[in-house]
């Protein structure tokens, strides 16, 4: 009998592998297994946590796989700690991935509210793989977003650049969405085209021709990050979240993307509700037909969907069982008379919208035309960042000034 490799345990949603904070998810790789894993054993902080195989066990083949756990970092104390993962195999032998040192850093006052929260609602530091909205109290907690509990001042509908910063919140306390004052530089944007062009000939990033295919990570591209960290989206987010911003995802569209009206709520999911937002740039100027971006005003204040509520399962690839959510999103914009706005910014410009508000691509009725824009994903560091649709754990980056 030989003994299993075990790897280095690594944080799969975090750049930044040593200093930690909120939902982070642990991953380990056991290789030349000779039986089966039963159990597995997690230690942090002064906490334990064990399970069984079916909560934290990933096979890749009989004799190699995957343990992931999740940690709410929110609940651990804040300073220099080590995670161990040891995994009881079928056959009586045990084996350990080497400590994890972590350093926990969960001190914005959302982060406390959030940490209060989830011990009250008796959720503990050490969880399995999956991540559901059942785990944290979206009713009862006390952090809430402030943003969500004022009465909005009135303000006309625009789509038009603001004069100020303050009108763009205002804007978007009131519709769910706003325009900022100032548009991303022609000269950024024209680094980044070439920069994409060149990444999509080399096979670097993936994309069919002429389809809606949507380009994942271009932010790895230096000119993307620079769109993706922008110093003027990174201070609006922080003066509205009132926390510190965190870049999640990028996806960037050549074609109109056609995807059905949705909440990002189910996707990009945050604990407290209300901590993401979407940033949507305009690469070019978009043109009638070509399958522009459409929000429904307003929207932001309809029911948030959440999967487990409307019977989902987490998914991996396949969203086919979706029709259920999109039917929904349907029904409650008839229901809360919301009309349908299709967006037709200049090249530069910056959309920002509130976590619910419901929003898609419209159909590409001239398929000729391009719709070359970026949207951008964002949570406040003290929030809990996950996908609900997929059960997992948010990817979140920080500037690295605020790191
Ligand atoms: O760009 C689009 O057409 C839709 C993008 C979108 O829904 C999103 O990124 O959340
Ligand atoms: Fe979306």
């Amino acid at each position: 009998m030989g003994t299993p490799g075990m790897s280095l345990l690594g944080i799969g949603n975090r750049s930044d592998q040593v200093r930690v904070f909120g939902l982070i998810r642990l991953v380990g790789h056991v290789s030349e297994a000779s039986s089966d894993p039963v159990r597995i054993d997690v230690s942090v902080g002064g906490f334990e946590v064990s399970f069984g195989a079916a909560e934290c066990v990933v096979s890749s083949s009989p004799n190699d796989f995957r343990v992931e756990v999740n940690l709410m970092s929110h609940l651990l104390p804040n300073g220099p700690t080590n995670a161990t993962v040891s995994v009881d195999f079928a056959d009586g032998s045990r084996a350990a991935f080497p400590a994890k040192p972590l350093i926990v850093n969960n001190n914005t006052p959302l982060g406390v509210q959030v940490a209060e929260d989830l011990r009250v609602h008796g959720t503990g530091p050490i969880q399995p793989r999956v991540i559901d909205s059942k785990m944290f109290p979206y009713e009862k907690g006390k952090a809430k977003a402030w943003f969500d509990e004022i009465e909005p001042i009135d303000t006309p509908l625009s789509f038009d650049q603001p004069a100020d910063m303050e009108s763009a919140h205002r804007h978007l306390e009131r519709w769910g969405f706003c325009i900022l004052p100032e548009r991303l530089p022609a000269s950024l944007i024209e680094e980044f085209t070439a920069d994409l062009e060149e990444a999509i000939e080399s096979g670097r990033l993936q994309y069919e021709k002429g389809t809606s295919q949507r380009i994942h990570e271009a932010h790895r591209l230096e000119s993307g990050r620079k769109i993706w960290l922008n110093p003027e989206v990174m201070a609006f987010l922080k003066s509205h979240f009132r926390d510190t911003p965190c870049a999640c995802q990028t996806l960037t569209y050549v074609n109109g993307s056609e995807q059905d009206a949705h909440q990002d709520t189910i996707h990009l999911t945050p604990y407290p509700a209300g901590f993401m937002c979407g940033v949507w740039v305009a690469l070019e100027d978009v043109k009638p037909d070509s399958g522009e971006l459409f929000v429904y005003p307003g929207s932001h204040k309809s029911k948030r969907l959440r999967a487990g509520d409307l019977g989902l399962d987490k998914v991996d690839q396949d969203y086919s069982s979706y029709v259920i959510f999109d039917a929904e999103v349907r029904r409650l914009m008839e229901e809360g008379g919301y009309e349908r706005a299709a967006y037709r910014p200049k090249a530069g410009q910056i959309l920002v919208w509130h976590e619910n508000l419901v929003h898609g691509g419209s159909p590409r009725i001239d398929r000729e035309k391009t719709r070359l824009s970026i949207v951008s994903h964002y949570f406040a560091k003290g929030a809990v960042a996950y996908y609900d649709s997929r059960g997992e754990a948010g990817a979140l980056e920080l500037l690295p000034e605020n790191a």
